[in-house]
């Protein structure tokens, strides 16, 4: 007997249609349907195409074919709003606007109720500055981007546990929404539907049950990190890496504030003690930059080059806005403008590292715990120089994949579900363990180079 499950996972730079397929203990993935994912600046403000992405959902479902759910997931704290009658009141805005700039320096630290890293983007910040328009007056609701997906496919409305834990609005202490926290900012606190947690079925498209899942895809990718025992760590690489720990309670202390480390809501109950590093976004900006050239010809060209030569520190937010990455990389690094494409992806990925193994050490001294592995999940398992870096910088073992560890752990959590696969995180990781290529990459040479290049870049 076998059983189909169709994962609806959204990045920032693409999605995809995934249909997953367990059958006699095994599980096969299918990646039905690609498409990128565009954003478009209207007006000076940089949205998302949300419905291009809506209509790129429907055509993947259509290519899945029936199955038994679907599951939705996507990157965090976007939003659209909604209009008494529930119709979309303006194209949601991406994260990446400058409407947030210097909000958060403003606000309250809310650091012992949201236990959430300052992003500038995070939705609160991103409301905050849109209080004053007549769009947030006029609207009835807010839905974060797979909620609003979901409600498009079903009528129902709600806010996912793990993705509402983005938000910087809900209580990291009760996992309900911290209305005290809306009322010191003078937020509405109407906008807010019920919460909602993954496992839940939201409601019906064309008859197929819709099921909740960890709809923020960081949570989605750590459920599906294949660790066979607790002393792990994990990067969810794509175009964020997310760097940092599962634990059972949340670290609120000061110098986990002060080093911006973020508890969000997990699978099952777990919080994700995490770091965003910048990831591979300058190297993506870089590439659109170079007309998109064959990804494995740069990498090559790359992995020549002398290792830490160039360095920089890829947290600083000067890297975070679109557009001429080259110039801002050289500028950070002290590159002539001539600087060659092999000399700037190498700057980016010898700092991607060395952010990678800041993050590392930070979450182990603050949370107490020593990771014995690594795990690296998500687009990035593909590339073996980052891998092979990571291990490098972090002293730590690298255990490489699942490439498709969000759209894994959005189908694993609907097979739970619908009762197909056994209950509990371990049991997932196992069937991932069992299922999925594993590459392992080991530390090479030692710490020295490495550690003087963190002092370089941090002083
Ligand atoms: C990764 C991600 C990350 C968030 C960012 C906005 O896709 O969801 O976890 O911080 O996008």
């Amino acid at each position: 007997m076998s059983h189909r499950f169709a994962a609806v996972d959204l990045g920032a730079s693409g999605g995809r249609v995934v249909v997953g397929t367990f059958r006699d203990g095994g599980l096969d993935l299918d990646v039905v349907h690609r498409f990128p994912n565009e954003p478009v600046r209207v007006g000076g403000t940089l949205h998302w195409d949300i419905l291009g992405l809506y209509r790129e959902m429907l055509a993947g479902l259509r290519a899945a074919g029936p199955v038994d759910s679907i599951g939705i997931d996507s990157w965090a704290v976007d939003y659209g709003l909604l209009d008494a009658d529930g119709a979309l009141l303006g194209n949601p805005v991406h994260y990446r606007d400058s409407r947030t700039d210097g909000i958060a320096a403003g606000v309250p630290d809310l650091y012992p109720v949201n236990g959430l890293q300052k992003l500038p983007f995070n939705t609160v910040y991103q409301l905050l500055a849109a209080a004053g328009t007549r769009q947030y007056q006029a609207a009835a609701t807010l839905l974060l981007i797979p909620d609003l997906l979901a409600y498009w496919l079903t009528g129902e409305v709600g806010a996912e546990y793990t993705n509402a834990s983005t938000t910087g609005l809900l209580d990291v202490r009760t996992g309900n929404w911290s209305w005290s926290s809306m009322a010191d900012l003078g937020l509405r606190a109407d906008l807010f539907p019920a919460i909602r947690r993954p496992g839940d079925v939201i409601g019906h498209f064309a008859g197929t049950p819709v099921v909740a899942v960890g709809s923020h895809d960081t949570a989605s990718a750590v459920v599906a990190v294949p660790a066979d025992h607790h002393r792990f760590g994990y990067v969810s690489s794509g175009t964020w890496s997310l760097v940092g720990l599962e634990l059972a309670h949340p670290v609120l202390g000061d110098a986990s504030r002060a080093a911006n480390f973020t508890n969000e809501g997990g699978v099952d109950g777990t919080i994700r003690y995490l770091r965003n590093v910048m990831g591979l976004w300058p190297l993506q900006e870089c590439l659109r930059e170079w007309g998109s050239p064959d990804i494995a010809e740069v990498l090559g060209e790359a992995a020549r080059e002398p290792a830490l030569r160039h360095v920089v520190d890829l947290d600083d937010p000067v890297f975070l806005p679109p557009g001429d990455m080259t110039g801002r990389l050289r500028t950070a690094a002290g590159l002539p403008a001539g600087a060659a494409r092999p000399v700037l992806t190498r700057c980016v990925l010898d700092s991607l590292a060395l952010a990678h193994r800041r993050a590392v050490h930070q979450a182990r001294e603050l949370a107490g715990t020593s990771p014995e592995v690594l795990h690296l999940v998500g687009g990035g398992a593909r590339n073996a120089l980052l891998c092979q870096l990571t291990a490098d910088a972090t002293g730590l073992p690298v255990l490489a994949g699942p490439v498709e560890a969000t759209a894994l752990g959005n189908l694993l959590v609907q097979a739970r579900a619908a009762g197909v696969v056994a209950g509990s995180l371990d049991a997932m990781r196992a069937l991932v363990r069992q299922t999925q290529q594993i590459v392992r990459y080991e530390p090479r040479g030692d710490d020295g180079p490495w550690r003087a290049a963190a002092e370089r870049v941090r002083g």
